[in-house]
């Protein structure tokens, strides 16, 4: 099965993949988490890239999709993926489809988590407590959920308008949220 999660950051994107890798048996794949490899390895994109993600922006569309590009080539991504954190934008979305449409790997559903912007500034606040990431600080935060109405929410109306997205309450425990996000898939299986 290959799936898009989407939504705000907070919104649980990163946690239910995690999940649903391991029910489904597919490959999850967060271009937050390569990029914060990328970092951690010091390389000249990871340090390009910090600057960019602690200031709460996007890393560069092509930097993104070559990466990305990479990633799907690995073995465990030919059952199928999850693609947390990818489409961000509508050029993303649209370079999404032409790779797909390359590999003759169509999506076969796009999930959307839905929390309110109160809910989501708590748990990240809740996570830079926690985890101490840099971009979760509040001035970072903003900023991302700025960059999160302006840009990414369109690409929700780019996949509801070919009838392929399905948006779910991600309130509430985190258990509840899988079971919701699972019963929208075996819709799509059935
Ligand atoms: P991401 O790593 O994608 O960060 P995120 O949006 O915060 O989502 P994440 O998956 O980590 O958090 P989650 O909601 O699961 O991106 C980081 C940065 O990388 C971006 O700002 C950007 O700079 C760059 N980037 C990434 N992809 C890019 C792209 N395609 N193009 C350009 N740049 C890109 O969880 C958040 C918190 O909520 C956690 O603490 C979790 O425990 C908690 N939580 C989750 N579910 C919960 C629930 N049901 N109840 C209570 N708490 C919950």
């Amino acid at each position: 099965m290959r799936i898009v999660l989407l939504g705000a950051p907070g919104s649980g994107k990163g946690t239910q993949a995690e999940r649903l890798k391991a029910a489904l048996g597919v490959a999850h794949i967060s271009t937050g988490e390569l990029l914060r490899a990328e970092v951690a390895a010091g390389s000249e994109l990871g340090r390009a890239a910090k600057q960019v993600m602690d200031q709460g922006q996007l890393v560069s569309d092509a930097i993104v999709l070559g990466m990305l590009e990479k990633r799907l080539g690995l073995s465990d991504a030919a059952q199928g993926f999850i693609l947390d954190g990818y489409p961000r934008n509508l050029a993303q979305a649209e370079a999404l489809d032409a790779l797909l449409a390359r590999l003759g790997q169509p999506l076969d559903r796009v999930i959307q988590i839905d929390v309110p912007a109160e809910r989501l500034t708590e748990r990240l606040a809740g996570r830079a407590t926690a985890e101490g990431r840099r971009d979760d600080r509040p001035d970072t935060v903003r900023e991302r959920l700025n960059v999160y109405t302006a840009q990414t929410a369109p690409v929700s109306d780019h996949y509801a308008a070919r009838g392929e997205l399905k948006r779910i309450d991600g309130e509430g425990d985190v258990d509840s949220v899988t079971a919701r996000i699972m019963r929208a898939l075996e819709r799509v299986a059935a």
